[in-house]
């Protein structure tokens, strides 16, 4: 039985090594991508985001021990941009979601940028279909930072969880343009720390000065001690609820499938001059003669377009 047929039955360790595969480019991933996109789609996605050190991780772990109790099963993608191999924060995710490891209905899977073209939020779409074709009926990304890497991740997901703490200060201020457009829910964690109130007046300020069709609900939670959580399971389904009724989750997923192709359309074309030995030598020719001003950038790219061979 191939490994498709595996994880279409739920095999776990089918599904560890299909993120491989597409994770490293193996031969034959381009199949597996093609098979498993027609049989996903069926997964809610929920996006975890925020500073380092917000709680992100233990937030998840409280959130799906909770979903666990209605029996969902549920798969968890710990993104970290920063590490390619060490893993930075990756570690200290595993560790705060220790016991989940040892529930059956629920998938953990870390994911670094390996430093491939289009890398992070590629190799994450496909883990996500993966896990979804596995039977995972919730799939979490979670992802440090709201920088640009973050941003593409995100926008993978039905629902983003923006997760602040107190004391962020003038940090709220400088993320204020990341965090307003990618938040479905705002989450206060560490509630339990000072200043909790006041920072949640400074969200729901910068929400009143934003326009939405659906306002952002704010939670305040301590993850910690599990409470909030039952409110952030709520605020999820009420966004779910809204998306199918107003009929944005479909435009969603239409978006995400067009940036998709884009995606593929631009890590094919650079593909298609960076390994081919004769567009190679053309564009190191031009790159000459542009860095000399004796040709301008934009004929020289249309050039190589009009002469890419597939
Ligand atoms: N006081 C307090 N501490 C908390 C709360 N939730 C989590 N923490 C602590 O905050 C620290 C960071 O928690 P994590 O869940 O690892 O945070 P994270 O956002 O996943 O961290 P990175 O993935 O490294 O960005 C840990 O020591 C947690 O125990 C909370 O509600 N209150
Ligand atoms: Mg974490």
């Amino acid at each position: 039985m191939d490994l498709i047929d595996q994880l279409k039955e739920g095999n776990k360790r089918a599904a560890a090594k299909l993120i491989t595969l597409v994770e490293n480019k193996m031969p034959g991933y381009e199949e597996v991508l093609k098979e498993v996109h027609k049989l996903s789609g069926n997964a809610y996605v929920v996006g975890v985001t925020g500073p380092p050190g917000s709680g992100k991780s233990t937030l998840t772990d409280k959130l799906v021990k909770s979903l666990r109790k209605s029996g969902k099963n549920i798969a968890i993608i710990a993104v970290d941009p920063t590490s390619p191999f060490t893993g930075g924060s990756i570690l200290g995710d595993r560790i705060r979601m220790n016991d989940l490891n040892l529930d059956p209905g629920v998938f953990i899977r870390s994911m670094g940028t390996r430093g491939h073209l289009g890398g992070l939020s590629e190799s994450t779409r496909a883990a996500v279909k993966i896990l979804d074709v596995m039977g995972s009926e919730y799939i979490f990304i979670e992802t440090v930072g709201v920088g640009q890497s973050e941003v593409e991740i995100v926008k993978n997901a039905d629902t983003t969880l923006m997760v602040l703490v107190p004391g962020l200060g003038d940090d709220i201020q400088a993320i204020k343009a990341g965090i307003m457009e990618i938040g479905d829910v705002f989450i206060i964690n560490k509630s339990d720390l000072d200043g909790a109130n006041r920072t949640k007046r400074e969200v729901e300020m910068m929400l009143d000065l934003s326009h939405y069709e659906r306002r952002p609900r704010v939670v305040m939670a301590v993850a910690m001690d599990n409470k909030g959580i039952d409110e952030v399971v709520e605020a999820v389904q009420e966004h779910h609820d809204f998306l199918v009724t107003s009929g944005q989750y479909h435009q969603n997923r239409a978006v995400t499938a067009r940036d998709e192709i884009l995606e593929i359309i631009q890590v094919q074309t650079m593909k298609n001059v960076l390994e081919n030995p004769e567009m190679n030598k053309e564009l190191e020719s031009l790159t000459r003669q542009v860095a000399l001003r004796k040709m301008d950038p934009y004929t020289a790219g249309k050039y190589i377009l009009d002469n890419i061979q597939g």
